[in-house]
């Protein structure tokens, strides 16, 4: 059992600063230690240098902010995750950082596992054009250059559209953009908004998931799991929180359940931001980052 966790320490795609500090607090909190005791080989890379990467002038273009920075850190990112997936013996584990750097994890997974499925735990959609978005923060729209339906914005030429929409469905949404639900409506995308989790309970939706991009559960499967997708009181500290998210056991469940598929690859962690609320809170979200993660790698209740 070979394990590649791969620290992104970046703020770029959105406004608050603190989130960059994500990764070195779930290292710091032991994560590592707690999957060698779980029998997990891994090993490091922290990439503490992707801020050098920040170019003098970065003027917004087409709506967006930070392009270059978000471009260049993510591109770079992209290449080591698809090196540490390309022989298909290691689970990759990234750590955010902000859901932008899901243009890194995303394109090095499908990169290495082209038929791969896409399951995004988020309270947003991240699914924003260019042309939809109104807050012009690239961790609202990482998911419109994956699956091709943006490609004209200069600084992303790089992205390739390596994810189908039938390929993507989501699990605990409560605030979505207008713009993003037609997008949604007209991809066919299928999603699990938090009112779904409430009518049907978390078990038989994280099935319908699957049953939506992995009807024959035969294919690799990558899960990008925002923290903002728990409710506020399970993860306070992270940028965007929106009320009346999943529990603490709903989240661990969708982990838990999709590591017991045999299928599960790679996962996301991301949004922890650890500067804001209190220590507490701080604490709190760094530590259910980290079971979270020991959740997708099999830690068991019994
Ligand atoms: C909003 C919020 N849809 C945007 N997105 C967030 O800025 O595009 N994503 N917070 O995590
Ligand atoms: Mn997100
Ligand atoms: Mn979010
Ligand atoms: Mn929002």
């Amino acid at each position: 059992k070979d394990i590649s966790v791969i620290g992104i320490p970046f703020n770029g795609g959105q406004p608050r600063e603190g989130v960059q500090g994500g990764p070195q607090k779930i290292i710091e909190h032991g994560l590592l230690e707690q999957l060698d005791t779980m029998g997990w080989k891994s090993t490091y890379q922290p990439n503490d240098d992707v801020n050098q990467l920040c170019p003098v002038s970065d003027p917004v273009v087409m709506n967006l902010k930070n392009p270059k920075y978000v471009s260049a850190v993510t591109n770079k990112v992209a290449q080591q995750v698809l090196e540490s997936a390309r022989s298909h013996d290691k689970f990759v584990l990234t750590l955010g950082g902000d859901h932008s750097i899901a243009l890194a994890t995303v394109s090095g997974i499908f990169g290495a596992y082209p038929d791969a499925c896409l399951i995004w735990v988020d309270a947003h959609a991240d699914i924003n054009k260019p042309e939809t978005t109104d807050s012009g923060n690239i961790h609202g729209c990482p998911l419109s250059f994956l699956t091709g339906i943006s490609t004209n914005h200069p600084d992303f030429q790089w992205v390739k559209s390596v994810v189908k929409p039938e390929r993507l469905t989501y699990i605990g949404l409560r605030d979505v953009d207008d713009g993003e639900k037609e997008i949604l409506k007209e991809l066919g995308i299928k999603a699990f908004s938090m009112h779904h989790v409430d009518k049907y309970g978390i078990g038989k939706v994280v099935e319908m998931a699957l049953d939506a991009v992995n009807p024959n559960r035969d294919l690799p499967i990558h899960l990008s799991f925002d923290v903002d997708a728990l409710d506020p009181s399970v993860a306070p500290s992270t940028g965007t929180p929106v009320r009346g998210g999943l529990t603490f056991r709903e989240g661990h469940y969708i982990c838990e359940r999709l590591h017991e598929t045999g299928l599960l690859v790679a996962t996301d962690i991301v949004e922890v931001n650890p500067a804001l609320e209190d220590e507490e809170s701080a604490f709190r979200t760094v530590q259910v980052a980290c079971s979270l993660a020991r959740s997708c790698l099999g830690e068991s209740l019994l």
